[in-house]
């Protein structure tokens, strides 16, 4: 086991990762730029060292100083939370190479499922559903005809190592095949330096529902259930819940165990996350893999009972996971919203500067994964999540009440945050019907604005 993690990252993942480490006896090291000088989660650190100034470039994801700092503290495993490194096979690979363990996939298995030609490749082995599309990267206009005529229009053109919905196409006919795959080649090549693009068919309404996954380094991999993150707006997740409403039990541990299989044949150590798309028959396409904890894994925790943060720790330190498939069962249901300092009125401004007030929720199924507190300086130069916000009820419709009476108790200023946001669509009936589609958020609030 290790005895000191450095955590390269910051606000309240740093901060579930410092409980986390604490829980099992291990010392943590934070990194922090100088935007993060009174950052409250470094007070929990043991250490601290700082990296940077406050542009991510000169800091967070800096991973000569991130390495440097691990091997001045003597710290023998890094956490990279979630963006920044987080999906860095190049990160994981440096990590290797100075002896200090990534806590996450190796290289390779990263590198395998964070491509998503390879990936769709192990998951036709793996059984885990896909649309139907390209088996690899496009070279010529003319397999691309050929393609999409199989599979029928409208078809969707996507980058190999794209994600989070950058360097995608939908061509709605053959005429604009050539130049969608041109533009989406030449956008990957910037963006990513890889230019692969491959197309599948694409679907218009759809539900986004994951699937929670966990590997070990002996050969082990289970599924901790799925999640709903359908209520989004331009990719980012505003609501996520679990288990996913209305998908029936028989397709839900088919999907499950396919996903669990992707990661074992990965040899996959770590936490990862297996998206899909589900239509209105209850079909399911595999999306993409993220190979790392993700914002809404407290959904998946309250629901199962595990710790995802500390068993993606101990497996990283080579224990075996601590549960087995058949041990895993759900209990109840578990909402999260996401409290950011944005201001849903004047099109999510985000809202930096002092919380002069700060009152969060509290009582019987509510839990807040937050670093903020009274007094606490919102940096301008990250993400403008401050808060989670996650309730347990025995069912979906006492976990909607809980979550409106804690929205309701949660008090957030001066600046605007979502919260008006998450208390109108607890009470929208296509909420409550799971009458929705990823662009659901998107239309209700081009009908009916927010107020500022
Ligand atoms: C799709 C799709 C429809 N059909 N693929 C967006 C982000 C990336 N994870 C994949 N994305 C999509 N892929 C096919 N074949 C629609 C989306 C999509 C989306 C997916 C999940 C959540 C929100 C979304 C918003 C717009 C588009």
């Amino acid at each position: 086991m290790f005895s000191r993690i450095l955590i390269a990252n910051r606000g309240e993942i740093a901060l579930r990762i410092i409980r986390a480490a604490r829980e099992l006896g291990l010392e943590t090291v934070c990194v922090y730029s100088e935007a993060d000088r009174d950052g409250p989660w470094l007070e929990q650190a043991d250490h601290a060292v700082c990296i940077g100034s406050p542009a991510p470039l000169d800091s967070y994801l800096r991973i000569d100083r991130i390495i440097a700092a691990a091997e001045t503290t003597k710290a023998d495993a890094i956490h990279p939370g979630y963006g920044f490194l987080a999906e860095s096979a190049e990160f994981a690979a440096v990590c290797r190479d100075c002896h200090v363990e990534f806590i996450g996939p190796s290289p390779e298995a990263m590198a395998l499922l964070g491509d998503k030609i390879s990936c769709r490749r192990m998951a036709k082995q793996a059984g885990t559903p896909i649309f139907p599309g390209s088996e690899d990267a496009i070279e010529e206009e003319s397999e691309a005809i050929e393609i999409a005529h199989e599979i029928g229009f409208p078809v969707i053109v996507k980058a190999a190592a794209g994600g989070g919905g950058r360097g995608m196409r939908v061509v709605e006919a053959e005429e604009d095949l050539q130049s969608s795959i041109q533009s989406a080649q030449q956008e990957a090549v910037s963006a990513f330096g890889n230019g692969a693009v491959y197309i599948e068919k694409f679907l218009e309404k759809a539900r986004h529902v994951e699937v929670q996954c966990i590997g070990d380094k002996h050969g082990q991999a289970i599924h901790l259930y799925n999640r709903d993150c359908t209520s989004q707006r331009r990719h980012q997740k505003l609501i996520e819940e679990g288990p996913a409403p209305h998908v029936p039990d028989d397709i839900r541990d088919r999907v499950c165990e396919s996903a669990a299989a992707l990661i074992r044949n990965a040899n996959y150590a770590g936490a990862a996350t297996c998206e899909f798309l589900m239509d209105r028959n209850n079909d399911f396409y595999m999306l993409e893999v993220n190979t790392r904890v993700q914002v809404e894994h407290p959904v998946t925790e309250m629901i199962t009972g595990v710790d995802i943060v500390k068993e993606s720790i101990l497996v990283a330190a080579g224990e075996p996971l601590s549960i087995r498939q058949e041990d895993v069962s759900i209990t109840g249901h578990a909402i999260e919203c996401r409290i950011n300092a944005e201001d849903p009125g004047r099109d999510f401004m985000p809202q930096a500067g002092v919380v002069e007030t700060y009152r969060p929720p509290g009582g019987y199924g509510v839990r807040i994964d937050s670093h903020v507190i009274t007094g606490y300086r919102i940096p301008s130069n990250y993400d403008s999540m401050i808060a989670k916000l996650i309730v347990h009820g025995r069912d979906r419709n006492e976990a909607i009440a809980r979550m409106k009476s804690a929205l309701s108790e949660f008090k957030i200023g001066p600046g605007k945050t979502t919260i008006p946001l998450h208390l109108r669509l607890m009470d929208e009936p296509c909420f409550h019907a799971m009458d929705v589609d990823i662009h659901y958020v998107e239309r209700l609030l081009d009908s009916a604005p927010m107020e500022s």
